[in-house]
């Protein structure tokens, strides 16, 4: 019977594909776990850990008898420029160590979240396909794509079920972000609830791929379910939904808060966004494992500004 493990479980992706998972397979059988507990709310399934603690991670996986793992904890785009061999040892150690797990056999099945950050500068940027060019230029780039060829080297020498997509930006509204390149996206909508100015840090005109986290929950699921022989890419497989720049969302967002001001001070994230796709050619996921988006850009801004208003009345 499966029992998963979700590695940082308190992020913004973590916590909502936690509650998915426990939705899924029971509240006993998923265990959440971070470096850091979660300010608040008891979670009796909950275990303190540091992703770069093989010993502690082992130790967690017998007691448990964990099946599946979830390794979500990593140092986005931003912030691991500040601090590249921290970002490095963080990004890269954890995943050999779930890897090394799965290989010694105490594990059965590996999530683990790649990026469009493994694309560079050099990468086609409109339609990007699935095997390109790729020579990233920021820190967590370059660990995102060492670990794929990780992934796939365990895929083909030891057997091991890792499965991974590459995800855009990921926009939702009950966790915020930290230190990515594309949360601009998600810090707009709180801003505009609060009828706050707006100073994006990326210019207006700054096209990312973007997906709904209701959409990247879906895909998560929906790719670790698949039948193993229908998963074709044991790198990672780009995953599209919308594409969009700051002044696109700006547009959309002021339909529901027309009071709502936006201004644009570029600082050193828009390289990173630069070197990034614009849209990406997802066909592979599409036709291997039946891949297809729910909400487009209109759709997602009218969701999260009804739930956000919602909350306010609370
Ligand atoms: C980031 O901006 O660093 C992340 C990502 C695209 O992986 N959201």
């Amino acid at each position: 019977m499966t029992k998963v493990l979700v590695i940082g479980a308190n992020g913004q992706l973590g916590s909502e594909l936690t509650a998915e998972l426990r939705r899924l397979h029971g509240e006993d059988r998923v265990i959440a776990s971070d470096v850091r507990k979660n300010n608040g709310h008891s979670d009796q399934r909950f275990e303190l850990l540091d992703a770069t603690d093989k010993k502690a991670l082992f130790d967690i996986i017998t007691k448990e008898q964990i099946t599946d793992i979830y390794h979500l904890a990593a140092i986005l785009s931003a912030k691991g420029e500040s601090d590249p061999l921290f970002a490095w040892d963080l990004n890269m150690n954890s995943l050999l160590h779930v890897l090394e797990l799965a290989r010694e056999g105490h594990i059965q099945k590996i999530y683990w979240p790649s990026s469009i950050a493994v694309f560079g500068p050099d990468t086609p940027k409109v339609n990007t396909p699935q095997r390109t060019i790729m020579n990233p230029n920021t820190v967590y780039g370059i660990s995102k794509l060492a670990g794929e060829k990780w992934c796939e080297y365990y895929h083909q020498k030891f057997g091991v079920d890792v499965r991974s997509l590459r995800y855009p930006g990921l926009i939702g509204y009950k966790a915020k972000p930290g230190g990515g390149t594309t949360d601009y996206a998600v810090d707009i909508f709180f801003k505009a609830a609060d009828n706050q100015h707006f100073k994006c840090f990326l210019g207006a005109h700054s096209m990312l791929p973007m997906m709904y986290m209701d959409d990247a929950i879906r895909a998560t699921v929906e790719l670790m379910t698949a039948d193993p022989d229908l998963i074709l890419v044991r790198n990672s497989y780009n995953v599209g939904a919308m594409s969009f720049t700051p002044s696109d969302i700006y547009r959309e967002v002021v339909k529901f808060a027309p009071e709502f001001t936006i201004s644009y001070a570029p600082d050193f994230r828009q390289a990173i966004a630069d070197s990034w796709p614009q849209i990406v050619d997802d066909a592979p996921a599409r036709k291997d494992w039946g891949w297809k988006e729910a909400y487009n850009l209109e759709r997602m801004v009218e969701e999260i500004m009804h739930q956000l208003s919602k909350r306010a009345k609370k």
